[in-house]
């Protein structure tokens, strides 16, 4: 059932007269901290196209992290033993990720529900509303990881491994749960979504520049090609990471205003740019990582292209 036409029928007549912003007043009276794309499902509906292409996207982003978890698998061996734990974590990561964007796409579909009258859509009534927590808590588990993983392929010449672990830790875990919290006042409190997303963003500037320097120290001394690799880890880094706060401003991206954007554009924006963020966070880099540290097991006399053992 559309919310927004369930409130309707029932409110007093003034409801007639509904303005822009006795429309919002209503649907923040109704769903609250909830995320605009429950908004956009109360007040609107979402088209076939919109509905469809978010489900779709939602199931390929886990669709790849369960055929990834096979590629870290498999290519264990094709590292020397000192370089295994890093695939060992990727598969973790893997593993958590498949799970959590699983239910994130479930909760997508139970969600939203077809409403034949209006040929769209809506908020449906009785299951949990949408939210985006499932993937801020993969984050918990994954970014960490994935901060941690690079330190188990690069050889640090100045940093203390386990300070840049701690650091790594601190500002991750610092950066996801302020931006959790930060993420439910993105239709209540454009402030408050404003503040703590500041916040979160400070934790992120640190964790940049860690890592920074330890890829510029992990390059010392690799071989050539893993130098490379390593370069290419740092411009997917940085770009893949970046899209995690742009689809936190996604409503605020299409609206260019104080107010957020309700339209179903931005929400499918929001689903596909996750999707490409975690694609490239998690998969692309682990692979990355993998070739850097085969390059580097070759320069230690562990070629897998030569044992037949390896694959
Ligand atoms: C938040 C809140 C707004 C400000 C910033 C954020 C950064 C999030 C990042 C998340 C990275 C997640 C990864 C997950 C992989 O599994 C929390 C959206 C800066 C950078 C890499």
């Amino acid at each position: 059932m559309n919310f927004l036409k369930y409130w309707c029928v029932s409110a007093p007549s003034t409801t007639q007269t509904l303005t822009k912003q006795t429309t919002m007043e209503a649907l923040i009276e109704m769903l609250g901290n909830a995320t605009f794309e429950n908004y956009v499902g109360a007040a609107e509906g979402y088209t076939e196209m919109a509905y469809q292409m978010s489900a779709h996207v939602l199931t390929l982003g886990y669709a790849i992290m369960l055929a990834a978890l096979l590629y870290f698998i498999l290519t264990i061996k094709t590292v020397a033993p000192k370089y295994r734990t890093s695939s060992v974590l990727s598969v973790v990561v893997m593993v958590s990720a498949f799970l959590l964007l699983y239910v994130q796409s479930q909760n997508w579909t139970s969600a939203m529900v077809y409403d034949a009258d209006t040929a769209r859509y809506v908020l449906g009534s009785g299951n949990d509303l949408f939210n985006n927590g499932y993937r801020y808590l993969n984050w918990l588990i994954d970014v960490p990881m994935l901060l941690f993983q690079i330190l188990f392929v690069v050889t640090l010449t100045k940093s203390d491994f386990s300070s840049i672990r701690n650091q790594f830790w601190f500002s991750g875990t610092g950066m996801i749960l302020t931006g959790y919290v930060g993420q439910y006042y993105e239709v209540t409190s454009p402030t408050l979504f404003f503040v703590w997303g500041f916040i979160s963003t400070l934790f992120f500037i640190h964790i940049l520049i860690l890592m920074k320097r330890v890829i510029n120290e992990g390059k010392e001394g690799a071989p050539a090609k893993a130098q490379k690799y390593l370069g290419a880890i740092w411009t997917l880094f940085f770009f893949s990471w970046m899209l995690y706060p742009g689809a936190y401003l996604m409503p605020y991206l299409f609206s260019l205003s104080a107010d957020p954007a309700l339209t179903e554009t931005a929400v499918v924006a929001r689903h596909i740019t996750y999707t490409i963020a975690d694609v490239a966070s998690k998969v692309i880099y682990g692979i990355f990582l993998t070739l850097a540290a085969q390059e580097m097991s070759k320069a230690e006399g562990y070629d897998y292209e030569k044992m037949e053992s390896a694959l």
